[in-house]
């Protein structure tokens, strides 16, 4: 059977139904969280969803092939550094609100490339916010994706919206930086322009080369090997003491779409003396900017240790230190190592810790995350198996 190819439109070929409905572009829509947002708003809203994504030689559309035939979701070709094509988008489809994703997300890549990191995160949303500004500044509301690399090296724990902005990498001054242009646009002209601090968040349909969705993959093909009597080889990894607060990207997407109409979630808005639920700039004095995060943290080597379990396997221990540390288990007469350190997956600078308290959006957003720890790492472990 032939595989149905995703349809990448023009622009100017976008269409939309008369009648006024609500309309929202989302970028980054091939990559994790921009496909979940997607299927998030067909589940819960009836607005127009557009996606922007880059043409490529080779197709990458693996997370948004189910959309082929829906339709309320059209994609549009688009580069965030590319001005000329967000001028054409917000002309062309006035959205109401304007979910940027798209970023150079991979911070073990934002030094060897950092020059294009600082475009995509930094400049690309500059150039946003300027055709936001000038093309629809009353009516488009616009996020961006921000992040707990910003806080980087930490002062103390855990994070908060007060925590100062200490990034170490590349990538972590890039999303800073956006963050205050972010706000000096807010500020300046009223736009309902945010930028959350998303703390980690994964699933089935992250990346290959983050940590998380590296592991489990990683095991799977472990078990297959053992599976059919084949020594598998090693899982190559970095820094095991790293600690990451992960959460599920689908609970982080419901936490977006409520930063994005923080009057319909935050009662006491509504109950400011000069909040008109008419004019959209009534609310900008009261909106915030919220972090995310599920509050607790694991290491890398206790992330380890969980997906194997989860995939069924638990007799593997750690042995050696430093770099000659290994994750083992014993198949008589062999020991085999099924984890092993390779320093090239050592950063130039590391963030040792992270961990977020999402107090304020849990209670002045009622956001509350419904998957744990476990819950994720078995979902994205039963995914790979597969
Ligand atoms: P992802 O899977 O790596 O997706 C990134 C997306 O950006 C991809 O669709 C990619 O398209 C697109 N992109 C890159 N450069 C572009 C350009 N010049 N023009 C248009 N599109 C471009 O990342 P994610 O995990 O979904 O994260 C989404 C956003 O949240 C990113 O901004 C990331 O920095 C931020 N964030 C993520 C996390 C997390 O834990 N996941 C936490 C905090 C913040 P291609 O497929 O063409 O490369
Ligand atoms: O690394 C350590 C690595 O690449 C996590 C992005 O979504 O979240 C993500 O950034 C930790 C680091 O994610 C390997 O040194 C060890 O300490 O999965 P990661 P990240 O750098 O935390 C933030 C919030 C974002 O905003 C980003 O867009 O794991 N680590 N060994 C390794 N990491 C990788 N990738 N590969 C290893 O082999």
């Amino acid at each position: 059977m032939v595989e149905k190819v995703m349809t990448i439109k023009n622009i100017a070929d976008i269409s939309l139904p008369k009648e006024s409905i609500s309309v929202v572009f989302i970028t980054g829509v091939t990559g994790q969280d921009g496909s979940i947002m997607i299927d998030y708003l067909l589940r819960n809203t009836n607005a127009w969803i557009i996606g922007g994504a880059r043409r490529l030689s080779v197709e990458n559309h693996s997370n948004i092939k189910h959309l082929q035939d829906e339709p309320r979701f059209q994609l549009v070709n688009f580069d965030l550094t590319d001005s000329h094509s967000i001028y054409k988008l917000m002309e062309t489809a006035k959205p109401d609100y304007f979910i940027n994703f798209a970023a150079q997300s991979f911070v073990a890549s934002s030094w060897d490339f950092a020059r294009q990191t600082w475009q995509v995160n930094s400049t690309g949303v500059l150039d946003c916010l300027e055709a936001i500004r000038k093309i629809k500044p009353n009516g488009c509301r616009f996020y961006n994706a921000g992040s707990s690399e910003e806080f980087g090296n930490v002062v103390y724990e855990p994070q908060d919206e007060k925590h100062p902005l200490r990034p170490r990498s590349p990538y972590g001054a890039s999303k800073a930086a956006a963050r205050q242009l972010i706000k000096v646009y807010r500020e300046s002209y009223n736009l309902y322009a945010i930028q959350g601090w998303l703390f980690n968040h994964e699933g089935p349909r992250r990346g290959e080369e983050f940590v998380t969705r590296k592991i489990t993959k990683g095991v799977a093909r472990v078990v297959k090997d053992l599976l059919i009597n084949k020594t598998p080889v090693p899982i190559e990894l970095g820094n095991l003491d790293a600690k990451r607060d992960w959460s599920d990207s689908e609970d982080m997407i419901d936490a977006v779409w409520r930063m994005l109409n923080q009057e319909k979630y935050n009662r006491s808005i509504e109950t400011q003396p000069t909040y008109n639920p008419f004019i959209q700039e009534s609310i900008i004095p009261f909106i915030h900017e919220y972090v995310v995060s599920s509050g607790g943290n694991h290491s890398i080597r206790e992330f380890v240790e969980v997906s194997f379990k989860a995939a069924g396997m638990t007799d593997g221990y750690w042995i050696g230190n430093g770099l000659d540390e290994k994750f083992v288990i014993d198949r008589a007469p062999l020991r085999l190592t099924l984890v092993k350190i390779n320093p090239k997956y050592y950063r130039p600078a590391e963030v040792e810790v992270l961990r977020g308290d999402s107090g304020l959006i849990r209670k002045e957003l009622g956001w509350k995350p419904q998957n744990t720890f476990d819950q994720l790492v078995k979902k994205m472990i039963e995914n790979d198996l597969k």
